[in-house]
């Protein structure tokens, strides 16, 4: 019995029924309590975990530690207490590799928009300010030749890479904690300390996981340093910057646009004044929301649910 936290695609449910799973879904269009979440897995045993609002934390582990498996329908992991998991004989699975070009594609999508003010522009027409033609009005910035930086170079920052290669022939720079051999080779990425990161980086974009170490990165200090013509694109967790902080480096123009397809805190405040700037561009967290990769997600979540209940090892575990 396997207990689903919300409406997943049909691909998945169907794989889960095919192996005999009785699936209960919470489809209502609204939060599951932490209570509610435990009670619900207390009757099941398996759960798929949707998204990172229900924390699978220690208190959660616990009171659920007959779980034979949670299975992720997502690559980040940082809503789980992975060490609490591992001491209880919980494994925790996860849907690497079929989000990367979906996510990398929202990145190029944010990084163009920003560019060229396009979502300012849209609203300005909604709200029936289409305004007088001058040469010298609206005027973007071009991204040919210019530096990525990536932080966090995986799967996601390879493909987001790939694409600024093949349309802008952007040239590679990134931060991680050791190097990426394939993308120096394949890419001719250079990989860079983080202050350099930051400094010659034309566009800066996030594509490393929610840890301690990179909660609150991009901070004054960070922003302070990078190009003030830079662009910093956000995909990977809204908590890893400081908004109030990006909202300043913007406003100061110490930096030039920002786009974020993750805010701290989620959902944003509509008043908040990111969303009416020019060189802004948000999105409600829609990184991976393609039909491809959300169908792909729940194929993997489905294995690694299966994989669980029958005591298999988990296809797409969670190394932590
Ligand atoms: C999802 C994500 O939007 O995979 C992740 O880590 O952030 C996104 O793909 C969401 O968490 C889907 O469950």
């Amino acid at each position: 019995k396997a207990f689903v936290t919300r409406k997943i695609p049909d691909v998945g449910l169907q794989l889960l029924r095919a192996a005999g799973v009785e699936v209960t879904a919470h489809t209502e269009k609204r939060e599951l309590a932490q209570e509610e979440l435990i009670t619900a897995c207390l009757r099941h045993d398996a759960l798929l975990s949707v998204g990172g609002r229900n924390k699978i934390d220690a208190v959660f582990l616990n009171a659920c530690s007959h779980l034979k498996v949670v299975s992720l329908m997502s690559v980040g992991y940082d809503n789980v207490d992975v060490v609490a998991a591992r001491e209880l004989g919980i494994p925790i699975g996860h849907t690497p590799g079929v989000l990367s070009n979906a996510t990398a594609d929202t990145a190029f999508l944010l990084m163009m928009a920003v560019a060229r003010k396009a979502f300012y522009l849209h609203n300005t027409i909604a709200r029936g300010e289409w305004g007088f033609f001058e040469p010298t009005r609206n005027l973007g910035v071009e991204l040919n030749g210019k530096t990525l930086g990536v932080f966090g170079l995986g799967k996601i920052g390879m493909a987001l890479a790939r694409k600024c290669r093949g349309a802008y022939d952007m040239p590679l720079i990134y931060h991680n904690r050791g190097r990426n051999e394939a993308a120096e080779q394949e890419l001719g990425a250079r990989w860079v300390p983080f202050d350099e990161l930051l400094r010659e980086s034309d566009v800066l974009s996030l594509h490393a996981a929610l840890t301690p170490e990179t909660k609150g990165l991009f901070n004054e200090a960070a922003f302070g340093k990078m190009k003030q013509s830079s662009i910093f694109i956000n995909t990977a967790r809204g908590a890893m910057h400081n908004e109030q902080h990006l909202l300043r480096a913007l406003q100061e123009e110490q930096i030039w646009g920002a786009g974020l397809d993750v805010t701290n805190p989620e959902p944003m405040d509509p008043d908040n004044p990111l969303l009416n700037m020019p060189n802004v561009a948000v999105l409600p967290h829609i990184g991976s929301a393609t039909v491809e990769a959300r169908n792909g997600m729940a194929v993997m979540a489905a294995q690694n649910l299966i994989a669980g209940l029958k005591g298999e090892p988990l296809p797409f575990a969670v190394k932590g």
